[in-house]
């Protein structure tokens, strides 16, 4: 069997575009090279010193893991030495990192990043991911990067992707133009192309929630919950219930097999729990380029949305079209009270 690697199908690719000079292409395969290093450390956490935390909290209030800091750091490494990054954004730093020498000043992309997503799985063996976006800065090459180089709308995205450290370790991206997934061959270290053009089922019959929030969730989630518990043989329903906690997880399992992921506003996290920036855009433009839809639940899409802050949260609705688009009508049907 022919093997295209992660590296061969990028360069392929560039063609695609016919002005590009092989800077994306640079960036992708650096992401690529972190990614193998991060999966090691991954792989065989129980045996190292690198598990539980580290005793710091990043901006959000939450406890780093070590490999959260471990992951964060070879990411940060990886693009820095791809020369084609001006700075980053990630999910461990509550500043932007600007990479302030002249290869970095000259660099004409940014990346947004949650380096090691799904922490809470992290120390019991269940799959966990790495989510990027890429973007073309806005501030003028060869100057620092800025603020308002990340603060864009998810539509501006370039690519876009993610790394499942699952049973197997894959990585999924986007340049907009569909979506491939490589599958890591420990065995020659290499990603090899293994899902080409990934579409994602337009009807779904899997739905993902942190039930335990239940009584947290808006009125029209609710609603939608139990329409997809009710007996129905016309729509098989009910629908199967799967929630990892995992983002990437999650989100792939949906994207193989139709499906949708929630995470709404509750009491809890007021404006949503998943990160604009680096957790809602790359899976929407992942998503949309596949086939599917991502929305907060009103009918705003996300890619639209456009962010006032690094940090700042959105309610996430994505997934296979007949299951946003149910959603959304029982969102509308079923108002909260004020
Ligand atoms: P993290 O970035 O701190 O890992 O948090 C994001 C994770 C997502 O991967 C997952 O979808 C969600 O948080 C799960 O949250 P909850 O435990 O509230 O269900
Ligand atoms: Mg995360």
């Amino acid at each position: 069997m022919l093997i295209t690697t992660l590296n061969e199908f990028i360069i392929e690719r560039q063609a695609d575009f016919p002005y590009a000079k092989g800077e994306l292409s640079r960036l992708l395969s650096h992401i690529g090279i972190a990614a193998k290093v991060v999966n090691r450390a991954v792989n065989k956490a129980g045996l190292s010193d690198i598990l539980g935390e580290v005793g710091s909290r990043n901006i959000q209030g939450e406890d780093q893991k070590k490999l959260d800091v471990f992951a964060n750091q070879k990411f940060i490494n990886g693009l820095q030495g791809s020369s084609e990054c001006c700075g980053i954004a990630s999910e461990e730093n509550e500043e932007i990192i600007i990479f302030d020498d002249e290869m970095g000043r000259n660099g004409k992309y940014v990346v947004a990043m949650d380096p090691l997503d799904g922490s809470s799985n992290i120390e019991v063996n269940v799959s966990i991911g790495t989510i990027f976006a890429i973007y073309r800065r806005l501030s003028p090459v060869g100057h620092r990067a800025k603020i308002d180089d990340f603060l864009q709308a998810g539509s501006n995205q370039v690519a876009a992707g993610y790394i499942i450290y699952g049973s197997s370790t894959m990585m999924v991206y986007t340049t907009g133009r569909g979506v491939n997934g490589f599958t890591l061959d420990p065995s020659i270290g290499e990603f090899c192309l293994s899902h080409p053009n990934m579409t994602m089922p337009s009807v779904g019959f899997i739905y993902s929630v942190n039930e335990g929030s239940y009584l947290k969730f808006p009125n029209g989630v609710k609603k939608y919950i139990k329409y997809c518990q009710e007996n129905d043989e016309q729509t098989k329903r009910p629908y199967k219930s799967r929630y990892i906690g995992s983002l990437v997880a999650d989100f792939h399992r949906n994207l193989m097999l139709g499906g949708i992921f929630m995470y709404p506003h509750t009491a809890e996290y007021p404006t949503g729990k998943l990160r604009l920036l680096y957790e809602c855009n790359p899976m929407a433009f992942i998503v949309e380029q596949a086939g599917g839809r991502a929305s907060d639940g009103m009918g705003k899409r996300i890619l639209d949305m456009i962010p006032i802050e690094l940090h700042q949260r959105a309610p996430l609705f994505i997934g296979s079209r007949n299951m946003i688009a149910k959603v959304e009508e029982f969102m509308v049907n079923f108002p909260d009270e004020r």
